[in-house]
């Protein structure tokens, strides 16, 4: 039996705000592809369907699509919820679904009860643990004195053995949505450590042939057996060098045979880059970044008005931007870096900082609200009105 592992799917996710359905449609067409291509029997996802617990219709209808083309491809589907995923929304209509060849496994009273396929050689158990969020689901687990996500693991996995020894010879195969030791984060997963240690030890798994894992988004392996397949797509900056992937791996007589990696089509790149402004719009070097989503940290001295605006005549697809000064160091308190500097002096840099440096007249302004302001008594106002002794700067020295 060929098995394809993908997971974290977070269908309906947006990448510094903007919509990623486009990619996401086309990144599932490509896994429908390898099904047909490798000729795949059952593609498993361990969690994180959708981003959030109540997706948008449009979400709703990429996924339901996705799952269409697996199945015509060829593949029967075993899915599970994650984190991220509602479990009754999601596994709403799971048994007639389930009599289309898509088993949507959400709930966690039924963890123990496997979706049987089998092959030539017999049985496979798919045991889909839904997201075990300890709070909800150590009373249904019967082990109410639990804290940590090992602990319910741990009892969830005593009941799928206990099912297991009653069927003797059959392939097992499990689906769990968790943070094992070992795995490495990518910054793009929420935390699930809230009320405690999140990370599960690999020991839980024993003696499963196949452990298809969700819950960490890049592709990776914790034993020949036990993998993350990581998301389809990256999901922040810093996964920019990733490669993504799914697993297909092969069931054989005895369990578990070869495991291959198979790469996923870069949807659209990522790109940092750093510069002033002018050189980011101008520079030849940044060409292939063009239709990458960009991170632009822009160096000009002063703050570029309206950047992302023009960013985005040139990379259409800028999502981020930030101005670092390329002098200062931003590890400096601002407090330590304005020690022993005159009032009229912090404040006229920090004008120049923000809109330019400030002209003559404002500067007038400025020195006699400081100094108006220094003269405050402890029980009265600031006097802020204009002393007659003191011209009025004009408009035209305003406004230079
Ligand atoms: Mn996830």
């Amino acid at each position: 039996m060929r098995i394809l592992h993908t997971s974290d799917w977070h269908i309906g996710r947006t990448f510094h705000g903007v919509d990623l359905l486009a990619d996401q449609a086309r990144v599932l067409t490509a896994v429908a592809e390898l099904v047909a291509s490798e000729s795949v029997d059952v593609v498993v996802v361990p969690g994180d369907i959708y981003d959030r617990s109540i997706p948008n219709a449009d979400a709703i209808g990429v996924c339901n699509r996705g799952f269409e083309a697996i199945r015509a491809a060829g593949a029967t589907i075993v899915a599970t919820s994650g984190n991220h995923d509602s479990p009754a929304r999601l596994g709403a209509g799971a048994s007639f679904a389930a009599a289309g060849g898509l088993y949507l496994c959400t709930r966690v009273a039924d963890a123990h009860r496997p979706i049987v396929l089998s092959d030539a050689h017999g049985a496979v158990c798919f045991y889909g643990i839904p997201y075990l969020e300890p709070e909800i689901t150590r009373a249904e687990l019967g082990v109410p004195q639990a804290h940590s996500h090992a602990e319910i693991l741990d009892a969830a996995m005593a009941r799928i053995r206990a099912d297991i020894a009653e069927r003797a010879g059959a392939r097992t195969v499990v689906l769990a949505h968790a943070f094992v030791v070992g795995g490495e984060a990518t910054g793009s997963e929420r935390s699930i450590s809230v009320g405690g240690v999140e990370t599960v030890p690999m020991s839980a798994f024993d003696g499963i042939d196949y452990v298809a894992l969700g819950h960490l988004h890049s592709p990776q392996t914790l034993s020949e057996s036990v993998r993350y397949s990581g998301s389809p797509l990256p999901y922040s900056f810093g996964e920019n060098s990733h490669r993504k992937a799914v697993w297909i791996a092969d069931l054989d007589a005895d369990g578990l045979g070869a495991v291959t990696r198979h790469e996923l089509p870069r949807v659209r790149g990522l790109s940092r880059l750093t510069g002033t402004l002018d050189t980011l719009l101008t520079a030849a070097e940044f060409d292939s970044a063009q239709e990458h989503y960009v991170s632009a940290t822009l160096t000009d001295t002063a703050r570029p008005v309206d950047p992302m605006r023009k960013l985005r005549g040139r990379f259409p697809h800028a999502v981020h931007v930030e101005w670092a000064r390329p002098e200062g160091n931003p590890e400096l308190h601002y407090r330590e870096r304005v020690h022993g500097r005159r009032d009229g002096e912090v404040a006229a840099s920090f004008l120049s900082d923000v809109r330019g440096t400030p002209s003559k007249g404002e500067m007038a302004w400025v020195e006699r609200a400081l100094a108006a302001a220094v003269s405050e008594t402890d029980s009265g106002r600031g006097e802020l009105v204009a002393e007659p002794s003191v011209a009025e700067p004009s408009v035209a020295e305003l406004s230079a």
